[in-house]
């Protein structure tokens, strides 16, 4: 495997539609002002194929990291390697303390927040709709992901904390945050009677390491350096 100085990123982006969860990882590294290398991939084509002629030898998903020479996968598990690798420019991974409640959010966020798994085979369609992709996998799942998005009102209203963490902004919230806001973006979950979510989001969005990971969807298929020269 090719030896990376800069952590390289594979994502993917359907303009105006979806970013993968290569994002939450992007997010981070904004949030932690280290440089690294954002490469674009196409959907229609298996990524393990694009990813390949990079030194990807195993994995077929995104996010997948190229990172002091290992290939690493599962959004969770990059954003606590970057998070704790880069731990002396800003700690994103809670006290001590709340490391247990850390852990349980960032799984959290791919083992409760379901909804976006089903989402992506339609999402992936050239063509799809956010029409097709409300009737043939959200609404089978609506009751959840209502339950889900109650889950978070109570916890931030119980909280009142910016963050899903009482200590502040962390990889949590890179990981749940992520979803909440694509859901929110395409118009799926109902945040009229969440207070708290509809604040929380806000708060994410106004911060510019997010509104700087959103813009790869202007980037050309191939490597781009970003971070802290970007
Ligand atoms: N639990 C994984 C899920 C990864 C995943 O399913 N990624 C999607 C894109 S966001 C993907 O690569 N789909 C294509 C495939 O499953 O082959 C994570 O959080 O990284």
């Amino acid at each position: 495997m090719q030896n990376t100085v800069l952590p390289k990123i594979f994502h993917v982006v359907i303009p105006g539609f979806a970013h993968s969860r290569s994002f939450r990882c992007i997010w981070l590294l904004e949030e932690l002002g280290v440089e690294y290398e954002v490469i674009m991939v196409q959907t229609g084509v298996p990524f393990r194929e694009q990813m390949a002629p990079y030194g990807v030898t195993r994995s077929t998903k995104l996010p997948t990291m190229l990172f002091q020479g290992r290939e690493i996968g599962e959004s969770g598990v990059i954003c606590q390697v970057l998070a704790e690798e880069f731990a002396d420019q800003r700690s994103f991974l809670g006290t001590s303390d709340e490391r247990l409640e850390m852990l349980e959010w960032v799984a959290f966020a791919e083992s409760c927040i379901t909804f976006l798994i089903p989402c992506w085979p339609v999402m992936l369609r050239p063509g799809s709709t956010v029409e097709e992709l409300t009737k043939k996998a959200f609404n089978p799942m609506r009751r959840v992901i209502g339950r889900n998005v109650e889950h978070f009102e109570a916890h931030l209203g119980a909280r009142g904390s910016e963050f899903l963490l009482e200590s502040g902004l962390s990889i949590a919230d890179m990981m749940c945050g992520y979803s909440l806001h694509s859901l929110d973006n395409w118009g799926l979950i109902d945040l009229s009677e969440a207070p708290h979510v509809t604040a929380y989001l806000e708060r994410l969005r106004q911060r510019e390491a997010f509104k700087r990971a959103l813009t790869c969807d202007a980037l050309e298929l191939g490597t781009h350096r970003r971070g802290a020269s970007f």
